[in-house]
């Protein structure tokens, strides 16, 4: 299926967003108090957006104003308009409430289906859907683009490990759609019970809702012999379905269509340039229910408008997620982010892609500890390749970091798997 959309001349896609902008910014001003007072603290009207750019004069929006705003504040529309409500648990406070009308779930199938049908899904494909169905909206998000886009769909939800690989080989499925920490522990439990993953029916995933590295991605389609594909998104946004790498895996085409997306620095919120690091801030430009102006993401990315090479699609595309504002450890006075240790131990022979970082504070010293399982081969050889297997892990991970970290082997199956979210950061400092 192809989605004119997503082939659109910048100039003409400026247009739109600009048109559409202008619409939901007049809709959140007469509907949500706060964006009202936002206007009138500018001393300005929606009318007065005559450019995309003059989005940029108007405050970010982020978690903690709809958490003042808990559970119903910053809905637009009458209850009896809302047809869906979701929340997404933060780790600490309250949880942040989104909603959807009739026409944010047509929104959302349609995002969703594009996503999909963007690696390669078509209506002949069996998905098994292992996201979370609930206050989540991973499960619904790719149920209904499914839907959407005329696919089979095993709503089977997270979890219940031997259950999803009983029915994977039962059902023949094709996709599965899960986090990547999910997908890694599935293969795992595969080669448990004697079956061997890289037979399975499956042709491709679509994974996201936590970050990973090139190096984890290998991993994986080497795991199950499938292409792995990353798909991004966020409840605050529409859920799953804002970004999606296509067959080319080189940047994930986001619908800018209904999302419209700038990359500023995260401290001074300025914009950054094309194809440098910086906090992704989303507009929803459609979404009725729940409309945002500038929504601070605390996702690190890059983007670029130029058309991809893979695909023609015009849309811009969004590196993977770096890290996240509020996932970044100062060590010492040195900013680190989780995924720069990942990409190290992926690339390392031995180890498995489980780990997970210590934070702890002694004294008045910050420090952490890496824990990575190793490959159950080195457990059995001798102690000295062990050794030789840890300083090598702490020397490259010291210089990729620029400071020392202690390194902790472990044998395979000690580190807690995850059937959704995986933790990677234990951090003791504040307990
Ligand atoms: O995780 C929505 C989702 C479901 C996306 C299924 C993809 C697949 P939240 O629970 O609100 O929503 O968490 C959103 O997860 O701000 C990122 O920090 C992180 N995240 C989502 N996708 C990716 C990805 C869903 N592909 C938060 N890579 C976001 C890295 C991701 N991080």
């Amino acid at each position: 299926m192809k989605y004119e959309v997503e082939y659109l001349d910048r100039e003409t896609l400026q247009a739109l967003q600009l048109e559409r902008l202008r619409k939901i910014a007049a809709h959140a001003y007469a509907r949500v108090p706060h964006y009202r007072e936002v206007f009138e603290d500018l001393g300005a009207q929606p009318e007065d957006l005559k450019s995309l750019h003059d989005l940029t004069g108007i405050p970010v929006t982020d978690k903690e104003t709809l958490r003042q705003h808990y559970p119903y504040g910053m809905f637009a529309v009458p209850m009896a308009e809302i047809k869906e409500i979701h929340a997404s648990s933060g780790t600490t406070g309250k949880p942040t409430v989104v909603a959807y009308t009739h026409t944010d779930l047509q929104v959302w199938s349609e995002v969703m289906a594009r996503s999909l049908a963007c690696c390669g899904v078509t209506d002949e494909d069996v998905i098994q859907n292992a996201y979370g169905y609930g206050l989540f909206t991973g499960g619904l998000g790719v149920h209904y683009g499914a839907l959407e886009l005329g696919a089979a769909i095993v709503p089977i939800s997270a979890g219940g490990t031997r259950r999803q690989l009983q029915l994977m080989q039962d059902f023949a499925t094709t996709v599965i759609t899960c986090t990547p920490s999910y997908s890694i522990y599935m293969a795992e439990e595969a080669r448990s019970l004697g079956l061997d993953p890289r037979r399975s029916s499956l042709r491709l995933g679509i994974l996201g809702a936590e970050p990973w590295s090139e190096g984890m991605r290998r991993e994986i389609e080497a795991a199950w012999e499938m292409k792995a594909y990353n798909i991004y998104g966020l409840s605050e946004i529409i859920g799953p379905g804002v970004a999606q790498e296509c067959t080319g895996q080189c940047g994930m085409h986001l619908w800018a269509d209904h999302f419209l997306p700038e990359v500023v620095d995260p401290e001074t919120l300025k914009p950054v340039e094309e194809g440098e690091d910086g906090m992704l801030v989303i507009t929803t430009l459609s979404k009725q229910a729940t409309p945002f102006l500038r929504y601070a993401t605390k996702d690190i990315v890059s983007i670029t408008h130029e058309p991809c090479p893979a695909c023609g699609r015009t849309s811009p595309r969004i590196s993977r997620v770096k890290g996240r504002t509020d996932d970044m450890l100062i060590i010492r006075g040195v900013n680190i982010f989780p995924s720069q240790i990942e990409g190290v131990l992926t690339e390392i022979e031995g180890t498995e892609p489980h780990y997970q970082i210590l934070v702890k504070r002694e004294g008045a010293l910050d420090s952490i500890d890496v824990q990575v399982e190793v490959d159950e081969r080195y457990f059995s050889d001798e102690i000295r390749q062990l050794e030789a297997l840890e300083r090598r892990i702490r020397n490259e991970i010291g210089n990729v970091l620029g400071i020392g970290v202690g390194v902790k082997l472990v044998e395979p199956r000690t580190i807690a798997r995850s059937e959704g979210k995986a933790k990677r950061v234990v951090d003791t400092r504040d307990m």
